[in-house]
């Protein structure tokens, strides 16, 4: 009988051996908060990935800029310091001017076109990644680009001079063309710098107005629908092909069912974010029509420089954008 018992429980092992071998760790990267929507849905789809893979693969989430700063994951996962990490697309905008296309002001108005643009930048975004030694995951959106500010905004010249907010070279140019001055401020670290008086205005989602409590300092949001950032989850393509193929596929299944469902949630916190930021005191207004028009006209300006950026890589997202 014990004889029985031995064998059996070898059976079971050597069931197991291959999935125990096999056993990979990502440590993934993010500048976001912890309950950031974005990182509780990273959180869900390194359970889904792990449960799928039946334990080969656990993905430990590192966030608030704690295993490397926003601007910066990319590079720590070229550096082997992570294996995966996700960060704010237009952060890679230097190297891959590609990875652009969804900051451009005003070219997409609704999630519907953010989806229709991301179907046709993500070969592009696929093939620099793969150049890089980098794996596409997934991606999300964050809500439409509104208009905080502590003071009414009127006309282009209530920018001039005033402390805006920046996260990156995309919002540091439109900083810059707006006349103001710009005040690098991670997302985390917003709520610290405007009760310090280091900024009157940013553009950026109600969302990330609401993660952390503007009101009091901000006065108004105007929902200028400005553009629809995406964040990126990736992994290198080293620490991907060192998966069996099965966990492979299954990971890529974990990322596609994270991307339906981060689209999703953003779309239902743009609407649930406004009103947030309303009912607690903050006065959501429109822009008047001669600023809207001015506006537009420097979104155009950036557009032109972001097309020359980028060469022919523009064209094959622009030109079918603009047809279909
Ligand atoms: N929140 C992030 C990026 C875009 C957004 O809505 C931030 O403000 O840094």
């Amino acid at each position: 009988m014990k004889k029985f018992w031995m064998a059996a429980l070898c059976v079971v092992s050597l069931a197991h051996a291959p999935d125990l071998l096999a056993q990979s760790t990502w440590k993934l990267a993010t500048g976001y908060r912890a309950e950031s929507f974005h990182t509780q849905n990273i959180l869900q789809f390194s359970r889904e990935a792990e449960q799928a893979t039946r334990g080969q693969l656990l993905i430990e989430v590192h966030p608030n800029n704690t295993l490397a700063k926003l601007n910066d994951i990319r590079q720590a996962v070229a550096d082997g310091k992570a294996e995966a990490g996700e960060t704010i697309m237009t952060s890679l905008v230097k190297d891959i001017p590609l990875a652009g296309a969804d900051s451009i002001p005003f070219v997409v108005g609704s999630y519907k076109d953010a989806e229709r643009l991301w179907k046709l930048q993500r070969p592009g975004i696929e093939k620099h990644f793969a150049q890089r030694g980098l794996k596409l995951l997934y991606t999300v959106p964050w809500p439409p680009q509104g208009l905080h500010s502590n003071k009414p905004i009127r006309s282009l010249a209530d920018f001039k001079g005033t402390q805006m907010r920046t996260y990156n070279a995309t919002t540091l140019r439109i900083a810059e063309m707006l006349g103001a001055k710009p005040v690098d401020v991670a997302m985390v670290d917003v709520g610290k710098a405007l009760g310090e008086g280091r900024m009157d205005n940013m553009i950026t989602s109600a969302l990330t107005g609401v993660e952390n409590k503007v009101w009091g300092p901000i006065k108004y949001y105007y929902e200028i629908n400005a553009w629809f950032p995406k964040n990126v989850v990736f992994v290198s393509s080293k620490a991907f092909d060192a998966l069996p193929p099965e966990a492979r596929s299954q990971v890529l299944k974990a990322a596609a069912a994270a991307e339906t469902r981060g689209w999703a949630a953003s779309q239902a916190l743009a609407v649930s974010a406004t009103d947030e930021l309303r009912a607690n005191g903050v006065k959501i207004e429109r822009i008047p029509a001669d600023l809207d028009n001015e506006i537009k006209r420097m979104g155009e300006r950036f557009s032109r420089e972001w097309v020359r950026s980028v060469g022919n890589d523009a064209n094959v997202i622009f030109v079918p954008y603009y047809i279909q």
